[in-house]
């Protein structure tokens, strides 16, 4: 830039073209000044800012693809969690020093502007999180790539503690706009519902099919953009907003109806109200299944549109399109490709059919039989007529096709039947994925070698070439670079900052666990970050705790599988040691636990109430004092776990072998320097393999195990009976040390004691509570600790989500990658 020449303030990569561009705004776009202008103006005069520099990158970026008409890949995915933004865009532009200069010298808070955004909740937990990972790894990598999903006016609700119970208030993150995203109100979709399907002859007198009379409803498009680590890439995550199709009904306004016709409006609005809050659970309802339709029928026209206007030979689809789906919730795109092929664009069956397949690929996130998909065939008649007739016939022609191979094998049609027989039928949405693409996915090496073998064992028999593992990653850029900003200058302090985009960079840092002033420094960030954990506790809980005490975190969805309640019985028996032998030596530990319950889920509801009151006794007890603390955090996210996870020494996680498909989280504290104590489950496994088995705690029942302990009839009262220090906890828990209710916790009681304690709590106690012991004797040794805290950051570049978006595009989706 030349000395008398300023930069464009609207593009500026300065501090004093984004210092003016923020006053600018602030003036001529907000009409605020210094007076009126309230956190949230000053906050979006800083977007409005960021996105000036985003716009003409994000628009070069399109037209690129556009001029290079390179393969694009369409990942769609029913959850986005975001988490802020701000931080985000800034660190991926390469201005995040810039911006805060610049906002320090026209007197904004850095810290305030930040805490004015609201998070974008629009996830459950780790398969949101995931794809909003993807879409920063897709950007970085340069893929062109777009990112489809729902723009829900309400994310995962704001959860509040009360009495110790979870509340679950609405998310109104649109309260005040989003800055972010723009509205694209020309591109629109009609979105059909209900009415039928009509058979009919063609001009050559061939039989052909018409969906009509239906009930439409409009999906309008906002987009967001997604800039890659700077790399002047932006790409674009479209998220449709149902709206009423056609203004009101002309009919029904003539006809008097004036007020029923615009309350339809409403209902139609309805489809992209709110997300589905139950991770994991399928919960049949039609809202559900529209919701899932109006994405899939929405993003299918768009990438059909952004085809034909290149193209105009259908057989090229799967060389220029791949579409993702995240898990089944997408898969409806299968037959609706079908009905668009066949019966709009008048392909036969068999070619279109074969481009589908190419097209198509689907991601398994879970084995847990409660979550898969099964649409009664009779809510799909209704709803979505055609497409149920497209599902038979694929159905009938795949169960013809591979009749040969599977003779008259009764037990093996039928569970390889996509359509299921009897009164009332359902539709296995997970089978119509394997049928329908060319590529299913696991997510971790144990989890991906689990479906062969269990969940889809018979398919595996017949496509074994379609099953392919593609380990979960988390994005550095968020997870390190951004949330870690102390470990991470410290990191590139020393070897330089390309890890940011090449995390096995990171096994440079090995050679630094015997410098005695990096190691000073590694412990020192930590403690840094430790600190800031401790103020805001102090704030949100009013609880002190100590800095030195040993942070030992679990933050993931309350569920029985991810056993929050073993570590519960883990704090009250270091509880009953201290309060039995109070002079004893002790580790001190503060046990810190966030996340969300599904509102429906009972016992899970129970846990967040058992343990908050569990934290109450021993919070407040003067012979425990800061030997141990066990504190619940309300209202985990994405932004409670940026704070959270730097500040780790120890990472809790210990789910039933074989029930965490792959898990996440664990990622992101090992990569923060945390140790992990976990069960060989999900990814731990391959965590452990990357860090060495020096490097990890590892304890419990393994899958096998697992399988042999139900074989050979599991009983846990055996192991009531043959441990004291567990059957005083659960003694006190159902005796009415924690509450004065006797009755409140017996069902917890009873699903461990008297149905079969289907986790397997009671067989791990043991050995995870000697683990633990473990850990403490290490956490003695502070320089030992923090030699293996920083071989677990050093040691996880595998993780990036860069790699495992690599492995798609290689394996998948067939795209070059340029760097
Ligand atoms: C995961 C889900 C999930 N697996 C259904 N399955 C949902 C299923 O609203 N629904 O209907 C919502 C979520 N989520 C998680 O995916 C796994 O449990 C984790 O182990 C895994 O790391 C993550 C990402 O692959
Ligand atoms: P879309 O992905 O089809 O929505 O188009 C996005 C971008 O592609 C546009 O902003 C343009 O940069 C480019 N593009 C789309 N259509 C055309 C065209 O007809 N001529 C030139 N560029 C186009």
């Amino acid at each position: 830039m030349g000395k008398n020449k300023k930069a464009d303030p609207r593009a500026g990569m300065d501090v004093d073209s984004f210092k003016e561009d923020i006053q600018q705004h602030l003036r001529y776009t907000l009409a605020k000044d210094k007076y009126s202008s309230t956190e949230w103006d000053n906050y979006r005069s800083v977007v409005l800012s960021v996105m000036d520099r985003l716009h003409d990158r994000w628009l070069n970026t399109q037209q690129r693809y556009y001029n290079d008409d390179e393969k694009r890949v369409y990942y769609i995915s029913m959850e986005y969690l975001i988490g802020r933004l701000l931080d985000n865009m800034l660190v991926n532009l390469g201005m995040q020093d810039v911006a805060a200069e610049a906002m320090k010298e026209v007197g904004l808070d850095y810290d305030k502007v930040r805490n004015a955004e609201w998070d974008a909740g629009l996830g459950n937990g780790g398969l949101g999180r995931l794809a909003a990972c993807f879409l920063d790894s897709m950007a970085t990598l340069g893929i062109p790539a777009i990112g489809y999903g729902i723009r829900y006016d309400y994310g995962i609700f704001y959860q509040q503690i009360e009495n110790g119970y979870q509340i679950e208030k609405p998310d109104l993150w649109l309260r005040y706009g989003n800055p972010w995203d723009i509205v694209r109100p020309k591109i629109q979709y009609n979105v059909p519902f209900y009415g039928n399907s009509h058979a009919y002859h063609d001009d050559k007198g061939d039989l052909r099919f018409r969906w009509d009379n239906t009930h439409d409803v409009l999906a309008i498009a906002y987009d967001t953009p997604i800039p890659g680590y700077k790399n002047e890439v932006v790409n674009n995550l479209r998220l449709w907003k149902a709206s009423s199709s056609s203004s009101i009904d002309l009919k029904s306004f003539n006809q008097g109806q004036y007020i029923d016709a615009v309350r339809d409006t409403q209902l139609n609005e309805n489809i992209s109200r709110v997300l589905y809050p139950n991770d994991k659970v399928f919960v049949g309802q039609e809202l559900r299944l529209k919701q899932e339709f109006f994405l899939v029928a929405a993003s299918v026209r768009d990438i059909l549109r952004r085809f034909k206007k290149t193209n105009d030979d259908w057989r090229k689809l799967p060389d220029k399109v791949a579409i993702q789906c995240n898990d089944t919730h997408p898969n409806l795109a299968i037959p609706e490709l079908m009905r668009i092929l066949v019966d709009e664009e008048g392909l036969n069956w068999d070619l279109a059919w074969d481009i589908t397949k190419k097209t198509m690929a689907y991601t398994n996130h879970t084995l847990l039989p409660e979550a898969l998909e099964k649409w009664p065939v009779s809510l799909l008649r209704s709803l979505l007529p055609r497409h149920l007739q497209i599902i038979y016939e694929i159905n009938r022609r795949f169960l013809n096709e591979i009749s040969d191979q599977i003779g008259d094998d009764k037990g093996k049609i039928s569970r390889l039947s996509i359509v299921g027989e009897g009164e009332d039928p359902v539709v296995h949405m997970a089978s119509l994925g394997i049928v329908g693409s060319h590529k299913v996915n696991g997510v971790a090496e144990l989890h991906s070698n689990l479906i062969k073998k269990t969940l889809f064992k018979d398919f595996y028999e017949i496509y074994p070439e379609k099953f392919t593992n593609k380990t979960n990653g988390i994005t550095p850029r968020r997870w390190l670079r951004q949330s870690n900003r102390e470990l991470s200058d410290l990191i590139t302090g020393e070897i330089g900052e390309d890890w940011v985009t090449d995390l096995d960079q990171l096994k440079k840092l090995e050679k630094f666990v015997d410098d005695k002033k990096f190691m000073k420094k590694f412990a020192k960030v930590k403690q840094n970050n430790k600190q800031r954990m401790a103020d805001y506790i102090e704030e949100k809980r009013g609880i002190e705790v100590n800095t030195q005490s040993m942070f030992d975190i679990q933050i993931k969805r309350i569920h029985e599988y991810k056993r929050q309640f073993m570590l519960a019985l883990y704090a009250i028996t270091q509880y009953n040691r201290i309060k039995a032998n109070p002079d004893g030596d002790y580790v001190p530990r503060t046990i810190l636990v966030a996340g969300k319950a599904a509102p429906g889920y009972t016992m899970a509801k129970l846990f967040i109430k058992l343990m908050n009151d569990i934290g109450e006794k021993i919070n407040n007890d003067s012979d425990v004092g800061d030997k141990l603390k066990f504190i619940f955090l309300e209202n985990y996210s994405v932004t409670l776990a940026e704070k959270m996870i730097p500040s780790a020494n120890l990472s809790e996680q210990i789910s039933t072998a074989g029930f965490e498909a792959s898990g996440t989280g664990n990622m992101k504290f090992a990569l923060n320097g945390a140790l992990t104590i976990g069960t060989l489950d999900g990814a731990n496994v391959e965590i452990k393999e990357e860090v060495g088995d020096e490097n990890i705690f590892i304890f419990g029942n393994t899958v096998d195990d697992v399988e042999r302990l139900r074989h050979e009839g599991y009983n846990p009262w055996d192991y009531y009976n043959s441990n004291e220090e567990l059957k005083k906890a659960l003694d006190q828990i159902k005796d009415g040390f924690f509450n004065d209710d006797k009755e409140l916790y017996q069902p917890i009681i009873d699903a461990l004691l008297q149905k079969g304690d289907y986790f397997l709590v009671l067989a791990d106690y043991e050995a995870y509570v000697k683990k633990q012991a473990e850990v403490d004797e290490l956490y003695k040794d502070q320089d030992e600790w923090n030699r293996k805290a920083l071989l677990n950051t050093a040691r996880v570049g595998k993780f990036s989500s860069d790699r495992t978006i690599r492995d798609y595009a290689d394996e998948i989706w067939d795209v070059e990658v340029k760097k």
